[in-house]
């Protein structure tokens, strides 16, 4: 009797849950909500679903990607809900009220980052082909709660997401920005910051800029001194840093856990000064120089016909290949005006081949373009249209990172604290409008990989720093790569970053606050 009353109530308890009844929806515009980067196709149906304490995240059963995304949604929504929101596993969707991540491998046209995301007002259903869609739609879903979702702390609330159905795809498969480590050193946290703040945004290329004149920051360990010296300052002299390579691995594993690579640079044969102060041999006169604190660039070369030269540069590359299981190496190449140029090329050409024998691609700065490239190498436009078509001809994918449109250390305006503007001021509607595609005649859509934003460090020592450069710009890079060309424009894009401000600040992002944007101030 006993049991039976038990089981009576338990069945009585479970069905409670399942059918009780959830508050009336209330009416909500999909087609209204700032989403950046704007996706591809959207169809709103004018109702809601209601975030409630009783909502759980249910992911399909058997992919430990997914049971970790569904954790870290968790994670990003628990703070200023207050609910509880477990992450349980289902083998098929769940009831009403809940949220449903799954995978659906036969998704059609969704490829490596696309999802679906389809609100009623009894369920959340996310789906894609692969782990890194459920991702990227994580964050639309993220967006589409309310900015104060993104605090903290609690938050009054409610929570409803509006109804209808996202079908998202990027444009480009490379979506990126670099981190210029080596001018000013920023830790292990600064870096995950900004690889968070990344992911909000559907990027999914972080390059390390991890050497250079005035700094080495990654530790080798078959030449320690390119650390222990080469590694202990930065511009302005204060005491630099570097990671270790577990350090550099767990940036490595944050990273991929948001779908992020991890593209290490090693930048050579000049922006080498804190090399050669560290292994008097890699000198051509066997002498070292000291450290380097200021801004100068083009003094520094190693010296290309020595061949400890190229045992240095396979050591280095081996140690990093083995730490990195994407499938680039950045070799710099830029602004090499201390090495001659008929040195330049055949050193350029010998260390793609040592790349290859390590088993990744090298990615080049632009000048890289005049050696041998072929469809088997990178090259990343920073500054010359000519070694951006050069590259095209030879069949080298490009990276587009054009200065005057995608470098975040340039100031705003006249008045900016922080920058420089060598390659001219760059207000957020300039940031914006622009099209790599349409920017060189001779280089089309088809010859690019995609676009990424350098933030080179030579004014900036802090994350306060990097946030007001980097934000909002690195927003609209987010929208130029990811969204479709057609149909993109400021008119539509200005009110929807106006909307995002709320959102940076819950996320105490110091972004510049632009008088071009009318931000939304609540
Ligand atoms: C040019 S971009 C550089 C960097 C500087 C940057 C400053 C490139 C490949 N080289 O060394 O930091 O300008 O904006």
């Amino acid at each position: 009797m006993l049991r039976t009353s038990f089981f009576l109530l338990l069945a009585l308890a479970l069905l409670g849950s399942c059918s009780e009844p959830r508050q009336p929806a209330v009416p909500m515009d999909l087609a209204q909500h700032a989403l950046i980067p704007v996706p591809a196709s959207l169809t709103a149906t004018g109702s809601s679903f209601a975030l409630t304490a009783r909502t759980s995240i249910y992911v399909q059963a058997g992919s430990e990607e997914l049971a970790r995304t569904g954790a870290y949604l968790a994670d990003k929504l628990r703070p200023a809900t207050g609910f509880p929101l477990q992450v349980q596993n289902a083998a098929q969707a769940p009831g009403a009220g809940h949220i449903y991540l799954k995978l659906d491998p036969a998704a059609a046209g969704l490829g490596e980052e696309g999802y679906e995301l389809a609100i009623t007002e009894s369920l959340v259903t996310l789906s894609a082909a692969q782990p890194a869609g459920v991702f990227r739609g994580v964050q639309t879903l993220r967006q589409l709660l309310p900015a104060s979702v993104d605090a903290a702390s609690p938050q009054p609330g409610p929570w409803n997401l509006p109804s209808g159905t996202i079908r998202d795809v990027p444009r480009f498969g490379f979506r990126g920005s670099m981190l210029d480590v080596a001018r000013h050193f920023f830790g292990v946290d600064d870096v995950k910051r900004y690889i968070d703040l990344m992911a909000y945004y559907k990027l999914n290329v972080l390059h390390l800029h991890l050497s250079d004149d005035q700094g080495w920051r990654i530790e080798i360990k078959s030449w320690p001194n390119l650390t222990a010296h080469g590694g202990k300052t930065e511009v302005g002299g204060g005491e630099g840093g570097f990671y270790t390579q577990e350090q550099y691995s767990d940036l490595v594993r944050y990273a991929a856990e948001r779908y992020i690579l991890i593209i290490p640079e090693i930048d050579m044969p000049g922006h080498t000064n804190s090399a050669l102060a560290s292994y008097p041999e890699l000198n051509c006169n066997g002498k070292a120089p000291d450290l380097y604190t200021g801004t100068n660039v083009g003094f520094s070369t190693l010296c290309t016909d020595k061949e400890i030269t190229y045992k240095f540069v396979d050591d280095v590359v081996r140690e990093l290949a083995a730490l990195t299981p994407g499938p680039y190496i950045h070799l710099g190449g830029d602004e090499s005006h201390a090495t001659k140029k008929e040195d330049y090329i055949p050193f350029v050409n010998r260390v793609r081949g040592i790349v290859q024998q390590h088993g990744k691609t090298m990615i080049g700065w632009d000048e890289t373009a005049q050696t041998s490239v072929d469809s088997t190498s990178v090259v990343q436009l920073w500054a010359s249209k000519e070694y951006g078509l050069e590259a095209v001809r030879k069949g080298a994918p490009l990276i587009m990172s054009p200065a005057n449109r995608v470098y975040l250390d340039m100031q705003y305006d006249s008045t900016s604290r922080l920058g420089l503007h060598w390659a001219g001021y760059i207000e957020v509607d300039t940031a914006y409008l622009w099209d790599p595609a349409d920017l060189v005649p001779g280089i089309a859509e088809a010859d690019l990989l995609g676009i990424e934003a350098p933030l080179w460090s030579e004014t900036i020592d802090s994350m306060d720093d990097i946030e007001y450069l980097a934000f909002p710009r690195l927003i609209c890079y987010a929208e130029i790569a990811w969204s479709p060309k057609a149909g993109r424009n400021w008119d539509s894009f200005k009110p929807r970053l106006a909307a995002h401000g709320p959102r940076l600040r819950a996320m105490e992002v110091d972004f510049y606050p632009s008088a071009r944007v009318p931000w939304v101030q609540k």
